[in-house]
């Protein structure tokens, strides 16, 4: 870990929570989450259905011209990028959801198709203009038919590694719904008008102008819907981050 994300981690954790959002003029939305979640109406609380018939505000997007491919870095934890069989693999769907879904990647691509090109912000202080294709996330979602008790999407991807204690984990992340319906969220598997790259997060990775880098999970393999945020929130989450992770 770089020594930036260690400052900004001990930061958080010195308790600065309020006064650094106070700081940056941001919302209580992405403050103490854990404190406020269920005192805000407004949007976590809300339903898929609610959520998909609400307007929302659009990030930025950027010309063809102002793509700079080097900029965007590869930043795997463990440096560990997982083996995908293309043929085998498959996207779950599953949790709260009518309609449990298991997607090969023609399945994925017979989909509506979306191309954003936004800015990729890591906290490691590098940012990156791509374009990014695939299908909306709240597309895949409204197939599977959100529960009225689904209030956040948990993510799991196929990269691997060993932990400090001897366990194998993977990366992960859980992610409120307003961002998942987000229509700039995609499941993108094209990166720069081509075929995304493995290093990338091939063939499926999330890509949002709303979230910092840390959010947009490579590799994702299962999409469970839940009604809370697990204890086990997210990669970087569970290493002191902020968990709404927003730009
Ligand atoms: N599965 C998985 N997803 C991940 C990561 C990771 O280590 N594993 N790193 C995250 C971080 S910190 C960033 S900045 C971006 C980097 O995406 P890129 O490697 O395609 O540039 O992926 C994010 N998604
Ligand atoms: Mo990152």
């Amino acid at each position: 870990m770089s020594d930036l994300m260690r400052t900004r981690r001990n930061f958080l954790a010195l308790g600065g929570m309020g006064m650094l959002l106070a700081g940056c003029g941001r919302g209580a939305i992405q403050g103490n989450i854990e404190n406020t979640l269920y005192t805000l109406s407004d949007p976590l609380n809300r339903t898929f259905e609610q959520l998909i018939f609400s307007p929302t505000k659009l990030a930025q997007e950027f010309r063809a011209n102002e793509v700079n491919p080097k900029s965007l870095l590869i930043n795997t934890a463990e440096d560990n990028t997982p083996t995908v069989n293309l043929d085998q693999y498959r996207l779950t769907v599953k949790g709260l959801v009518n309609n449990p879904l298991n997607l090969s990647l023609r399945d994925i691509r017979a989909l509506p198709y979306k191309s954003t090109t936004i800015r990729h912000i890591c906290v490691e202080g590098w940012d990156a203009i791509t374009q990014w294709g695939g299908v909306p996330l709240v597309e895949v979602l409204k197939k599977a038919q959100p529960t009225s008790e689904a209030r956040y999407v948990f993510f799991r991807s196929a990269d691997g590694f060993v932990n400090d204690q001897g366990q194998r984990s993977g990366y992960y992340e859980t992610w409120d719904m307003a961002s998942c319906v987000h229509p700039q969220t995609l499941l993108a598997y094209e990166k720069n008008k081509k075929p995304l790259p493995i290093e990338n997060g091939a063939p499926i990775r999330l890509a949002s102008p709303i979230k910092l880098g840390y959010k947009q999970i490579k590799w994702v393999t299962e999409i469970i819907l839940v009604a809370t945020i697990p204890t086990q929130a997210g990669y970087w989450v569970d290493l002191g981050y902020e968990w709404y992770g927003g730009v």
